[in-house]
């Protein structure tokens, strides 16, 4: 048995297709110039197929199991604070993925109204911003649904969207908005997904998320929380001094001499936990308190 090796054809993603024939019947070599020609000709439209279904495999695979995707911890605490799960159905044909957030300890969906969990980017959360209930009264947020089925004969997938009332829809970007409750106190913050496309089989990953360190302050979705810095002057030309809420008291403060770029932001040193003194040699500084991860 002998080798053809066939390499970057038409521009295709390289690839190597090894081909084995019999010394006894074609050789290229000894066949005549039209069926050479054929016989490259057919060699062609089977590495041309063998690309496209390559490519339709790489992108067309259903999730295999039901497994947890991402567990976010908004407090960095080591505690998970919300799970991405997605469950998949596949004792018969379609299987149906789904994905879903799951509240854990402390944490609760909000909603925009109705079964509707997705918010808008710029929106105010705050405490009258709704909870999200499931019709059972739970609030497990149903995210993306969508069904997979395998032809018999090509073996390749075909998907189609779940029907999911509530669900993502044709949304690439998705924002949540949730309470959390911390040693009792309630503070506001929200979750960004995306996704490339918005095609059913194309799941979401975690972007970001933010709260606010103030218990019961609003948070606009999207955005960093406002944390409100009081000033005070001291007593006998000392300075003032710069107070942020006590939610707050593991944020760090920087300063920095100019806000010409770049930019330089170093750890100014803190007084306590959530105030600072500057004296008038630093009163030219400007500051910022920095969440520390
Ligand atoms: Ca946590």
């Amino acid at each position: 048995m002998n080798r053809i090796r066939v390499s970057d054809v038409r521009g295709a993603p390289k690839f190597t297709l090894i081909v084995l024939y019999d010394k006894s019947s074609v050789l290229l070599r000894r066949t005549s110039k039209n069926e050479t020609a054929n016989f490259v000709k057919h060699l062609l439209i089977i590495l041309i197929g063998l690309v496209s279904v390559s490519h339709q495999m790489a992108y067309s695979q259903p999730v295999l199991a039901s497994t947890n995707l991402a567990s976010i911890d908004l407090t960095s605490d080591q505690m998970e604070d919300i799970h991405y799960f997605v469950h998949v159905a596949n004792e018969v044909l379609p299987w149906s993925v789904g994905t879903q957030l799951i509240p854990l300890n402390g944490v609760t969906f909000l909603r925009v109204g109705g079964f509707d969990p997705f918010f808008e980017k710029n929106t105010v959360l705050d405490s009258s911003t709704p909870v999200y209930s499931n019709s059972d009264g739970g609030n497990l947020v149903p995210f993306t649904l969508y069904l997979a089925r395998r032809s018999q004969e090509t073996g390749m997938w075909t998907f189609q969207d779940g029907g999911l009332k509530a669900g993502a829809g044709n949304r690439t970007e998705a924002f949540f908005g949730i309470r959390l409750t911390i040693e009792g106190a309630v503070h506001h913050g929200w979750l960004r997904f995306t996704r490339p496309d918005a095609r059913p089989e194309t799941l979401f990953t975690v972007a970001g998320h933010d709260w606010n360190p103030v218990p019961n302050a609003p948070i606009q979705v999207g955005w960093p929380p406002e944390v409100p810095v009081e000033t005070e002057v001291l007593p006998n030309g000392t300075g003032i001094r710069l107070t942020w809420p006590t939610g707050a008291s593991h944020w760090v403060l920087e300063s920095a001499r100019s806000l010409t770029p770049p930019v330089v932001w170093e750890p100014y040193s803190s007084s306590g936990g959530s105030y600072a003194d500057v004296p008038p040699e630093d009163a030219t500084r400007f500051f910022r308190l920095r969440r520390s991860e």
